[in-house]
């Protein structure tokens, strides 16, 4: 058990008592009860074992019991006898910012609001407005509320969405009912966002569907149940308290080939595979692959295997990356489709940051780190001087940093240590450092970090300007978009690529899953202007380094190659590319 359960259920039950207009004593013993559970020093079912549980302060007899009760039946009474009172939807009402248990009971009893939909409604009819504790500018705050809970919580984080599915994958596989599990869905064709996470699996032989369902919708992670089925399940889980919906579907493992495609999707890949189908007189459906001479009995050509269906309709197997309907089933049709770029072919990582700007580890951390890494070289690119909150280094600092990185190199042969930087792109397109100054450094990537909301044209003056500097190689997260938090910059893309090329100057795919900047349309056209990229991690910790595969996948799903990769290349190579931009200016 986790003491996050139990202090959610706890805290659910003093938001319940509080809507019910319960006498404030019995709420804020509930309150305190989920904050201290949150907060103990080990699980509680440790604790209580131990017999330490009810010495904690706070923790009274009846919270005991409580969480007694929790451990021998995996719910509690009273929370369910709480559930039954009120819709539970009126929970998700305390959400939306500004709305208390007051506020909810309120709405409740006086107008019948049970969801934030009906609270958005009563605020645009003005019946809101006429309740006691919302005046107009009250509701205008609640209305900009919901909207923000619309924009934030519709679709996640593709690291987010991966943590939960690892966390459901590993519970299943560790119940032993299963015997093959796979992740489908726009999480395995690896989508910027994820709306929800999509899982299949094969039951293990005398093991029914409807017992692995039963385990998914009951196991501790799950807070929510939407449906269960005899086999299918979905649940809502959270993950630091954002509510993210799972699918898990079962399918026989002669189907499991067919069903990994369709649910797979994208919706339109999959239709142009079933139409293909058709032209061929056979008929794909999430069972399998079917030839129809007589469309009354189709018979059953093949489904265990996604490979044996592409296969079967003449074609190439497609990356799931590439599954969007852009060209791929052209491609593999004619037996055409890339070779796309893997985690394995990044020789080094080159923008990463050390405590002597924003970074959280020592250089010489990064470089232990970068060598458990396998890489061939990696590069300390800091922040510069205009980056003022991100402790950007002057010039003076940056050349203690130059000379500090080269005498370290004597002690790692095993990698090489690059000096660089991470140079602002100032509001006029000049860098923030003298071109003297940045000969000086083996590689400099230029970022925006100011002025995002630049007019057009203005934006793109500045990033033109900025390839013109012979020891620009790279720039740096070109859109800055944070996703779910900052738009792109307004940008002309197709000038940008242009002037890339032109200058001999590459783009990065931020692999900061927050960023994935350039995008995968993106890449794709900077491929197309024969623009390189370079994907980095940008990383300001341990953890940073390994996102690099954010990055890889959405450069492949740009249809990448080794070939448009800069970091594919050893160092020498890829010096030898940069100075070729050098030595034309
Ligand atoms: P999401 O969850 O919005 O990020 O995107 P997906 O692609 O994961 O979509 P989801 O979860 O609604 O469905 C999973 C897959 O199931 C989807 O990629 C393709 C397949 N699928 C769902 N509905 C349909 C449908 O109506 N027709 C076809 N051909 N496939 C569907
Ligand atoms: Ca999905
Ligand atoms: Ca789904
Ligand atoms: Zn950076």
């Amino acid at each position: 058990m986790t003491n996050a359960t139990v202090s959610k259920i706890f805290g659910q039950m003093a938001d319940i008592l509080e809507i019910l207009g319960e006498d404030r004593f019995r709420v804020n013993s509930y309150r305190r009860s989920a904050r201290i559970l949150a907060e103990l020093p080990s699980e509680a079912d440790q604790l209580l074992r131990a017999g330490t549980l009810s010495k904690t302060p706070g923790v009274g007899k009846a919270t005991v019991k409580k969480i007694e009760e929790y451990l021998e039946k995996g719910r509690i009474e009273a929370h369910q006898e709480l559930l039954g009172k009120i819709p539970v939807s009126l929970l998700d009402l305390l959400s939306v910012q500004g709305m208390g248990p007051k506020g909810v009971k309120n709405a409740y009893d006086q107008l019948q609001v049970t969801s934030i939909p009906e609270l958005k409604a009563a605020i645009e009819d003005g019946s809101l407005a006429t309740l006691s504790g919302f005046g107009p500018k009250k509701c205008d705050g609640l209305r900009k509320a919901i909207l923000f809970l619309e924009k934030a919580s519709g679709r996640m984080r593709l690291d987010q969405a991966r943590g939960v599915a690892d966390q459901v994958m590993t519970f299943l596989k560790e119940q032993a009912l299963v015997q093959r599990i796979e992740i489908a869905g726009s999480l395995r064709r690896w989508v910027e966002t994820i709306g929800d996470v999509d899982i299949l699996a094969t039951p293990q032989d005398d093991v029914a569907p409807q017992a692995i369902i039963d385990t998914f919708t009951r196991a501790d992670f799950v807070v929510d149940c939407l449906a269960a089925g005899p086999t299918q399940g979905s649940v809502l889980v959270h993950h630091s308290g954002t509510p993210i919906q799972v699918d898990l579907r079962i399918v026989e493992a002669s189907s499991f080939g067919a069903a990994w495609q369709y649910f797979t999707g994208s919706k339109d890949h999959t239709m142009r595979l079933r139409d293909i189908a058709l032209s061929k007189g056979m008929r794909l459906n999430e069972y399998g692959l079917y030839r129809t001479a007589d469309a009354s009995e189709p018979v059953f050509v093949t489904g265990q295997t996604e490979e044996a269906i592409y296969q079967g309709l003449g074609l190439d197997p497609v990356d799931p990356k590439l599954r969007q309907d852009r060209g791929e089933v052209e491609a593999a049709q004619a037996h055409t489709l890339p070779r796309l770029v893997t985690l394995e072919d990044i020789r080094g990582d080159l923008h990463m940051h050390t405590t002597a700007s924003d970074g959280r580890c020592e250089l010489e951390e990064m470089v232990t780190f970068g060598i458990e890494r396998g890489y061939e070289y990696i590069c300390i690119t800091d922040h510069s001087a205009s980056s003022i909150i991100a402790n950007g280094l002057s010039g003076e600092r940056l050349i203690q940093q130059i000379k500090a990185i080269r005498r370290l190199n004597e002690g790692y042969p095993e990698i090489s240590v690059l000096a660089g930087s991470e140079v602002d792109i100032l509001s006029d397109g000049r860098l923030d450092y003298e071109d003297g100054l940045l000969a000086e450094l083996d590689f400099v990537v230029a970022s925006v970090h100011s002025g995002m909301n630049n007019a057009r044209d203005r934006g793109t003056a500045r990033l033109l300007k900025a390839m013109d500097n012979p020891s620009v190689t790279c720039i740096g997260h070109p859109t800055t978009r944070m996703l779910g938090r900052r738009e792109a910059m307004d940008l002309d893309m197709i000038a940008i690529l242009r002037h890339a090329a032109e200058t001999h100057t590459a783009m990065e795919v931020n692999s900061n899953p927050m960023r994935l900047d350039l995008n995968d349309l993106h890449c794709r056209m900077a491929i197309d202007h024969g623009v390189k990229l370079i994907i980095n991690t940008d990383a300001h910790n341990e953890g940073g380094l390994d996102r690099l595969e954010y990055g890889v996948a959405t450069a492949a799903k740009g249809w990448a190659t080794k070939e448009d990769v800069l970091n594919t290349l050893p160092w020498e190579k890829l010096k030898e590319w940069m100075q070729m931009k050098q030595s034309r200016s």
